[in-house]
């Protein structure tokens, strides 16, 4: 297929993965267990009883992966370094766990591409006892940004904090259907502080050791539209988006917490200390925007929802526009929610860090026609390309993700991969979609 739509020729394209989801050798090279490893050890917690213990296996197939990756046509490869994979826990270098992040680093630029790596998305030390919810942590995280500059920067030309830091803090501690497990809302407002915290005292820490980095955030900022006009669930919507939105990105722009958000904290909000925001507001060269699908808000009905402001109306099991897990098919979401954000705060260059659609279509015979994330993907890249045609100042787009991977809360029963992987045997098949976007890359865009 030649037509598709049209990119700058500088327009960059990767693919994106996470360390907890694909690479596994959970214990090997003095690797210490997350946060994530003792919750999928809880029964009930994870859909199909798995873990992340071997996943892809991607701690010893990374070789031929990223081969795959190359032969695929991807210049860019957004990934995680795992924490617990390269710190001991009294806070000094793991040599073996840097070692791998290093090879790693090594064959991507062997194979010519630029890798971008988020230094925490999720799977925090397990030893680091309450978490997020311990101001502790944040220093923590700046001393492992600042080892992580120090041994594998030379290496690094982009690196972003955290990923999506509202799943840790509100997911993790409010709906409690993640790591680790809490549900209190104004806990969840608190670990949202720390995460941010955590993220302007790692820019500072990383800059501290090296300035030729490129360095931002990855959020998932959300269009939550109201289910009527009715002033409650309008009123609803709102409270979602500062919940969504404002939470993170008011601090990086050295604004304020909105003051429903800071009365819904109760007590807990005095553990904002002066000065909190002006650390989360450190310059960013670039910020990463993760877009799967919008939210409809409803006017709240129980207690929990009492607290939030509002309730998640999911969309009709029935639908034909949903994927395999029940999201809806949006993407004119894409620009409405970049729009929406670029009204509010001055955003730096833009990239797309992941979008991508659960699609469970089986592999037979060596193929796998994925044509639900076929057509996601050709729709959502029709409107990026609009939105950059128009002038908005984005640089990039990662699919999520190269590879089928542990979904968090539902395993490996949902899979986001454009390459099928086949767990009993770890096969990897490339589908439908990436021989798609292999052709797509590779087409001469005009410059
Ligand atoms: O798999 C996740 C990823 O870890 C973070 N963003 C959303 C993806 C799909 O749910």
């Amino acid at each position: 297929m030649t037509e598709g739509p049209r990119f700058p020729a500088s327009f960059e394209w990767g693919c994106a993965t996470a360390a907890f989801q694909i690479e596994g050798g959970a214990s090997e090279g003095g690797k210490l267990p997350s946060i994530w490893d003792d919750f999928c050890a809880q029964p009930g917690r994870i859909k199909d009883g798995s873990d992340g213990l071997v996943a892809c296996d991607h701690y010893h197939r990374f070789p031929d992966d990223i081969a795959l990756m190359a032969d695929l046509g991807f210049r860019h490869y957004r990934f995680s370094i795992a924490w617990t994979r390269v710190i001991t826990e009294d806070g000094r270098a793991n040599p073996q766990g840097l070692d791998f992040y290093r090879r790693l680093l090594t064959a991507l630029h062997e194979r010519g591409i630029t890798p971008n790596a988020t230094l925490f998305h999720w799977d925090l030390p397990a030893h680091l006892k309450g978490g997020w919810l311990r101001r502790e942590t944040a220093y923590r995280f700046a001393d492992y940004a600042a080892l992580v500059a120090d041994e594998l920067g030379d290496l690094l030309p982009r690196v972003a904090t955290l990923n999506e830091p509202w799943c840790s803090a509100f997911l993790g501690h409010d709906l409690g259907v993640f790591a680790p497990g809490v549900q209190d809302r104004p806990s969840a407002l608190l670990a949202a502080h720390h995460l941010m915290l955590a993220h302007g005292l790692g820019l500072q820490a990383w800059r501290s050791v090296r300035r030729d980095t490129q360095l931002g955030i990855v959020l998932n900022p959300e269009l939550c539209d109201a289910a009527s006009d009715a002033p409650a669930d309008v009123a609803a919507a709102r409270l979602a988006e500062l919940e969504r939105n404002d939470v993170f990105l008011n601090p990086l722009f050295n604004r304020e917490w909105p003051a429903e958000m800071l009365e819904q904290m109760g007590p807990l909000a005095g553990q904002r200390l002066p000065g909190d925001t002006a650390i989360c507001a450190q310059p960013l060269d670039f910020i990463g925007l993760n877009y799967y699908t919008r939210s409809i808000a409803q006017a709240p009905v129980s207690d929990a929802e009492l607290a939030r402001g509002y309730r998640f109306v999911p969309p009709d099991p029935q639908r034909p526009d949903l994927t395999d897990i029940g999201w809806e098919i949006y993407p004119q979401g894409l620009e409405r929610v970049t729009r929406k954000l670029l009204a509010q705060w001055p955003l730096p260059p833009i990239w797309i860090t992941e979008n991508g659609a659960a699609d469970n279509t089986p592999a037979v015979d060596g193929a796998c026609d994925d044509q639900i994330r076929l057509a996601y993907l050709q729709s959502h890249l029709a409107q990026l390309a609009q939105m950059v045609a128009s002038g908005i100042d984005i640089r990039g787009y990662y699919v999520w993700s190269l590879l089928d991977n542990f979904e968090w809360a539902q395993g490996y029963s949902q899979r986001f991969g454009v390459v099928h992987v086949d767990y009993a045997t770890q096969q990897r098949t490339p589908k439908a979609s990436a021989h798609w976007l292999q052709h797509f890359i590779s087409s001469p865009q005009p410059t």
